[in-house]
């Protein structure tokens, strides 16, 4: 495939609390996508940041006694910390308080007053501060959102931008684009909520203060989500001439179920209402719970993601989170569950195989890659079947479906665990030293294409693997996926990649 600017986002989270599993999660997924792309010679920006106007983070300053520009300036870091910690790659980190972001948010609210697509009103409704998210009537369940957050009555003089009107080109939109939404089970939900009617939507606020002013008319502050969402286009420059709409016309954003409508509905309608393209993918993935109960402040379960890194290490809190839920499903998070993946699939299966191999080659082949021969059928059918699991682990990350990837991955690793169990490399040593070094060579030729094919979900350790089977840091893409290992070529000393985890005694 030739080489495409693509775009990945997350969510700019809101500041009102400290980043948890959930921000940590999303954002894994667009760092492991990115990497891949990168590695499959794609140009990626990665975007993240924070979300940081709106009434739920003047109320949180509020309750912290500090200003609100103090507040989020600082809760803002947290979430900077976290992504170094988490090792992301994100190109931009963008905060919507930045004065960047005010000059394309004010360049497309005039735009769309010019096109009459906003025109000043008032709203009578219910309003839920925890979603920042208007409700009719209807919708509520028991006298709260549908989501459970309390709502308030609120009766303010407010822009609305005319959603209405883009409802039947919303509709045809899905229909052209059956893949805009991701996975299409979530779409439906979108679907059957815009066949439903929409009604116009209020952009803007004046019983607070901590919003983008809007242009004008500076007793309205603009409604958290119309400056949130126009942040991704920011990100590109925009409105300057030169905004790089390449990378916007590649533009997958990802997210959980949570603002799905914010992402599907919303903002096409606002993008097509300014003549602008829609983004090409949305993302949805599932909602993480903590030992099967649904995560929350007031339970006191929030999962601390730095606790985790501390706790089982980075590659290993990557590992599980990709691989333990299908992407796109609810997954419970859970410390019998991590210890277990830890232990078969990244000590036992892959950190075992690379020990074995290499501990042998150290103390048999004089510590160089060994001598290749000649392969006989089984040795080749290891290496092709590695070779091709590229195909197949590309064509997951197009479905956003990591956890297959690592399926995919996870089957050439236990192949050479059988593999190397069959051949018994250990027993050739008595009688046949140049079968011995064939078998090794396939081994290690087998790690080098699974330590490429890791890269991007536990990179720190697919970089350990690759230094030891000897990779170049410039045969490291997957261009190189063919450029299979040199017999003699010096070795570093093996060492453990993945302690097993011990659990403390009580
Ligand atoms: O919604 N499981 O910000 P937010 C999985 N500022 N993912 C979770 C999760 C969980 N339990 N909890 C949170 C906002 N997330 C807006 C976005 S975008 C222009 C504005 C993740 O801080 C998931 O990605 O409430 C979810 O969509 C996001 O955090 C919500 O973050």
């Amino acid at each position: 495939m030739s080489r495409q600017k693509l775009y990945v986002t997350s969510p700019l989270y809101y500041v009102n609390d400290n980043p948890h599993i959930g921000h940590a999660y999303t954002n894994l997924a667009c760092d492991v996508w990115a990497r891949f792309m990168r590695l499959d010679g794609h140009d990626v920006f990665f975007l993240t940041g924070t979300d940081e106007h709106g009434q739920k983070v003047e109320k949180s300053a509020e309750l912290a006694g500090l200003s609100p520009k103090d507040f989020v300036d600082e809760k803002s870091q947290s979430f900077r910390d976290l992504f170094k910690a988490f090792d992301f790659s994100n190109n931009d980190f963008i905060r919507t308080t930045e004065p960047r972001h005010k000059k394309a948010v004010h360049h497309i609210w005039n735009l769309l007053l010019e096109r009459d697509q906003i025109y000043l009103s008032s709203y009578s409704g219910w309003y839920a501060i925890r979603d920042e998210a208007f409700y009719n009537e209807s919708e509520l369940i028991d006298g709260k959102a549908p989501t459970g957050a309390p709502v308030e009555w609120v009766e303010e003089p407010c822009y609305f931008f005319r959603l209405s009107a883009w409802q039947d080109r919303l509709l045809e939109f899905y229909e052209k684009h059956p893949d805009f939404m991701h996975p299409r089970s979530r779409g439906n939900e979108v679907l059957s909520f815009v066949r439903g009617g929409l009604k116009d939507l209020a952009v803007s606020r004046t019983t607070f203060k901590w919003g983008i002013p809007v242009p004008n008319d500076p007793t309205h502050v603009m409604y958290v989500w119309f400056d949130a969402l126009t942040n991704y286009i920011t990100a590109l420059d925009y409105p300057n001439e030169n905004w790089q709409q390449d990378f916007w016309a590649n533009a997958h954003h990802v997210m959980g179920k949570d603002i799905l409508r914010f992402h599907a509905v919303y903002w096409p309608a606002f993008l097509m209402a300014a003549d602008l393209m829609p983004p090409k993918q949305i993302v949805a993935h599932g909602w993480w719970t903590n030992e099967g109960e649904k995560i929350s402040k007031s339970l006191g379960n929030v999962i601390n993601p730095f606790d985790l890194i501390e706790k089982y290490g980075l590659d290993q809190t990557r590992y599980f989170l990709m691989r333990e839920v299908s992407f796109g499903n609810d997954g419970n998070f859970s410390h019998q569950a991590v210890v277990k993946r830890m232990n078969s699939e990244l000590a036992n299966d892959l950190g075992n195989l690379v020990q074995r191999v290499l501990v042998q080659v150290s103390k048999n082949c004089a510590q160089k890659v060994p001598e290749k021969g000649t392969l006989l059928p089984q040795d080749s059918a290891l290496i092709e079947k590695a070779y091709k699991t590229l195909e197949q682990v590309r064509h997951e990350f197009w479905h956003w479906g990591f956890h297959k990837a690592l399926d995919q991955i996870w089957e050439v690793i236990g192949d050479a665990n059988r593999y190397i169990d069959e051949q018994a490399p250990w027993g050739l040593k008595k009688t046949d030293l140049k079968r011995m070094e064939t078998v090794l060579y396939t081994l290690c030729e087998t790690i080098r294409v699974v330590g490429l094919l890791v890269q991007p979900f536990i990179p720190k350790t697919a970089n350990q693997i690759l230094d030891l089977v000897g990779v170049k840091s410039e045969y490291r893409d997957f261009a190189h996926i063919l450029s299979a290992l040199v017999s003699g070529v010096d070795l570093p000393q093996p060492n453990v990649l993945f302690p097993r985890f011990v659990e403390e005694a009580a």
